[in-house]
């Protein structure tokens, strides 16, 4: 991994050249990557590891007594046991290796709340919630007759926390929060809201998607009942994530898909599940992915979580002054606490017009409404242009998106 110069103060990393895929020409002009809150890019040293797996270990895990079967199992429970650590959790039992945030959100609500919910009770959630942690409790909340009910933001992007605290009343079963807002950049402070959460007793979920890879996260520190993430945010493989859950919840839940390893016996008439964490997990999982999603986890570690919040950090103070020095560009998400995300509009020109002619331009960013329509409704937008950060942005790819939306404003003048 390329190492920071140690002769100099400035918290940015200097890790681009980890990353193969930046490496490239796009539209003629090298290429700005300015989209990580969708997806980041992986490090040679994740794409190297799935690479190994391939091809020297594959088998099916949890099965053979074949060496194969054995390797793929060891390097399977291997990026498990750094995930374990990676979090802070309590005991591997703790750490549902799934397919990403959404399934992970999916498994707590169809195994914890359906089972306990009725007329009467209440979800919550926040206006500033992804799709993602909205529409499973959406659907949770249909079938069983609960009620979801939404705590405000106010126009900086900021949850109303007073207006949060009132409505965890002792109806609501369940607070489903996101650490991040992937739409606005701002940080939530959940230790706070897990706490206050605790005193009502309301089970918490936090949707960690934007929060794992910002900032060092301690689960038991927030906290918190359950927290969901995943891997492609966090420089690892798509179609991996993770679920982490109290054991003494985990426990209680009834699985929430029947299959294969998720058993200990099965006759035709009834089944004995498997204990945690194989419990939540049926079928043949993404072995190669979660492989690289434990090298991502070793990349991450090795450059160290304060030192990449304080890259990010600084990047998002001098993307937020270069880019609000263009005249019509407003920022949407103007909240105190904030990461790695700038969303914002530029006069009058339609976001995906700004995107399009960014991607001329090589810089890519994402346009639309990011997958949290009920943000955008909240500012009365139909979306808006995003520019997010990873370790491998620098000041120069800052430079290029501001000399691009100059281009834009050029163009539609
Ligand atoms: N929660 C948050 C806060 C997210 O940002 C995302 C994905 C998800 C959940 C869903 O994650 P998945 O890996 O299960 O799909 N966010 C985005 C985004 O901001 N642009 O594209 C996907």
């Amino acid at each position: 991994m390329s190492q920071p110069n140690p002769q100099s103060s400035s918290p940015l990393l200097d890790v681009r050249a980890d990353f193969p895929v930046l490496d490239q020409d796009v539209n003629g002009k090298p290429l700005v990557y300015l989209d990580s809150a969708a997806s980041a890019q992986q490090p040679r040293q994740v794409i190297d590891a799935v690479a190994d797996y391939h091809l020297k270990d594959h088998a099916n895990v949890h099965r053979g007594v074949h060496t194969l079967s054995q390797r793929a199992t060891d390097a399977f429970e291997g990026a498990r046991d750094r995930i374990v650590e990676f979090v802070n959790a309590n005991s591997r039992k703790e750490i549902i290796l799934t397919a990403g945030t959404t399934e992970s959100i999916n498994l707590v609500a169809q195994s914890f709340a359906r089972p306990r919910l009725g007329k009467g009770d209440k979800i919550l959630v926040t206006h500033l919630e992804h799709h993602s942690n909205m529409v499973p409790w959406q659907l949770v909340c249909e079938q069983t007759g609960a009620e979801l009910v939404v705590a405000p933001i106010d126009d900086h992007g900021q949850l109303m926390l007073d207006e949060l605290r009132e409505l965890m009343t002792p109806d609501v079963l369940l607070l489903a929060v996101g650490h991040v807002s992937n739409a606005l950049g701002t940080v939530n402070p959940v230790k706070d809201i897990v706490g206050w959460a605790k005193q009502q007793d309301i089970t918490v979920l936090v949707d960690g998607a934007q929060g794992v890879p910002h900032m060092d996260i301690d689960v038991q520190d927030l906290g918190c009942d359950f927290y969901a993430f995943s891997g492609h945010k966090m420089y690892g493989p798509t179609g991996t994530g993770v679920l982490y859950g109290r054991e003494e919840l985990l426990e209680e839940m009834p699985p929430w898909q029947g299959g294969g390893d998720m058993i200990l016996e099965v006759f035709v008439d009834r089944s004995v599940f498997n204990e945690l964490p194989y419990k939540f997990e049926a079928g043949t999982p993404n072995i190669a992915g979660i492989v690289g999603l434990g090298a991502a986890v070793d990349y991450l570690r090795g450059i160290g979580p304060e030192r990449v919040a304080a890259h990010e950090h600084y990047l998002l103070d001098y993307m937020t002054e270069q880019l609000t020095a263009i005249e019509g560009l407003k920022p949407i998400g103007t909240a105190e606490h904030k990461t790695s995300v700038l969303s914002f509009m530029l006069d009058d020109i339609h976001p995906h017009d700004i995107g399009t002619i960014l991607d001329h331009e090589g810089v890519a960013i994402r346009t639309g409404h990011h997958c949290a329509m009920p943000v955008m409704q909240r500012f009365g937008l139909p979306g808006t242009a995003r520019a997010s950060l990873g370790v491998y942005n620098s000041t120069d790819d800052v430079d290029r998106l501001a000399n691009a939306l100059l281009t834009a404003k050029r163009l539609f003048a």
